[in-house]
């Protein structure tokens, strides 16, 4: 731990010892110490549950969130896309801790709407250059041996809007095209060595039974490596916007592979060049050639507080920065980050299980002096990657980009502590 760090929290409990209140309200610390009486301990009657009996067991089956918690949502862009069927929502990033998305709150991405499958008649075929071609119920594939495995999805054009320049203001629209979960499945290994797969085969083809349809081209090395075909999401069933009953799970590969609604599994010896591999998830470069095939996501981060959905509240003094870091490449061993625009970087303190192509989360508690900031950060992954500028990006991409966008990210904080999405050079 810094200096800095010691002394924050030093006055940070000399701050608090000022008013009992402020140990209990946190971040109020400031206001509250100020006033006494304090009405939330003294005034009973502001209190009604410490005056009747609450709910029984039972009252909600399923538990819901607090009603004070109902602006934790995913949400949507309305101009991004022009009909909700095919359209996407965002993961309230800077709402969450941890590395774990709920359920509930996990971004989606849908091409033909959300597919409402009967898991009794759901099957999964295997086809193609295979042995002895399958088709398996959810039963049957409740039979093969599973694995829990955490895995981060991030659609490829996650931050695809800040291409040419900063544009929508919050982490949830800049960054929540990702989630973070741990998934039960079977590894797909398994499932084509039951049908047996031929020896000039090279690729699978997935294939969703949504009205979409989506189909992507894998190369057969992936999906014997670590691939899932996977039913459960955090311990209960998919949700229907992630798939249910069944998905596909290629670690740390862009969010478009994950075939929702999975029916079926085609083994090849090239791939299909189908839509969604050739006009989509193709990167066009300055030069007017297009990158294909650009599959693993490079190692990424985002500060979620302070950002301008969650802007500094509590005035001048001890304040914590958090964030979340992954790669499609591996584990995220560190995090550097500036609040002067990089003047100065400091190493994050990570905290949370380190998974590789799983999310990471990092804090960095600092004192603020109540003067404006601006705040990045800079993730190193397990292979030695550091995350670029976005102007480096640009240098060897180009500006006609959608996907692939993983550059740092800078939000300006003000005097009043409101942040901004905004670029430096
Ligand atoms: N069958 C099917 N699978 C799909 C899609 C789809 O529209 N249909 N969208 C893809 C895209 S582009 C992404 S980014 C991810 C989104 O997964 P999510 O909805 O769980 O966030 O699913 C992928 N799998
Ligand atoms: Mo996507």
């Amino acid at each position: 731990m810094s200096q800095s760090n010691d002394h924050s929290r030093r006055r940070f409990l000399q701050g608090a010892a000022l008013g009992t209140a402020g140990l209990m309200a946190g971040r109020a610390a400031a206001q509250t110490s100020a006033q006494t009486p304090d009405p939330a301990i003294t005034d009973l009657s502001q209190q009604p549950w410490t005056q009747y009996l609450g709910d029984g067991v039972d009252a909600r089956p399923y538990g819901m969130p607090s009603p004070y918690e109902s602006h934790v949502i995913r949400r949507d862009v309305p101009w991004l896309t022009a009909d909700a069927v095919s359209s996407v929502n965002f993961t309230p990033l800077h709402e969450l801790d941890g590395i774990i998305t709920p359920n509930g709150l996990c971004f989606e991405r849908h091409h033909g709407g959300v597919a409402e499958l009967d898991p009794g008649s759901y099957r999964l075929m295997i086809n193609g250059l295979v042995d002895t071609p399958k088709v398996f119920t959810l039963q049957d594939l409740m039979r093969f041996p599973r694995e829990n495995r955490i895995y981060f999805l991030e659609c490829a054009a996650n931050s695809g809007m800040e291409w040419r320049g900063a544009q929508l203001n919050g982490c949830q629209f800049t960054h929540g095209m990702i989630h973070n979960v741990m998934y039960t499945g079977v590894p797909l290994r398994l499932i084509l060595e039951e049908a047996g797969v031929k020896t000039d085969a090279a690729w699978v083809l997935a294939e969703g039974a949504d009205a979409a349809a989506m189909t992507r081209s894998i190369p057969l090395d992936k999906a014997l490596d670590d691939c899932l075909v996977a039913f459960k999401m955090n311990g209960e069933a998919l949700r229907p916007e992630q798939g249910y009953p069944v998905r596909l799970v290629v670690p740390g590969w862009e969010g478009n592979m994950w075939v929702k609604w999975l029916r079926r599994i085609e083994v090849g010896d090239k791939p299909w060049y189908h839509r969604e591999e050739t006009s989509k998830y193709t990167d066009l470069l300055a030069n007017g050639k297009a990158r294909e095939f650009t599959w693993a996501m490079d190692a990424k981060s985002v500060i979620t507080n302070p950002s301008p959905q969650a802007p500094i509240l509590h005035g001048p003094g001890p304040t914590v920065l958090t964030g979340v870091a992954w790669s499609g490449r591996g584990s995220i061993p560190r995090v550097d980050v500036t609040i002067d625009g990089g003047i100065t970087w400091h190493q994050a303190r990570m905290s949370g299980p380190s998974h590789d192509k799983s999310m990471h989360r990092f804090y960095y508690e600092f004192d603020w002096d109540g003067g404006p900031l601006l705040l990045q950060s800079r993730a190193h992954d397990s292979t030695g990657y550091v995350q670029p500028t976005k102007d480096m990006l640009r240098e060897v991409r180009g500006e006609n980009s959608i996907y692939h966008n993983n550059g740092i990210q800078t939000w300006a904080v003000n005097e009043k502590g409101e942040a901004e999405n905004v670029e430096i050079t």
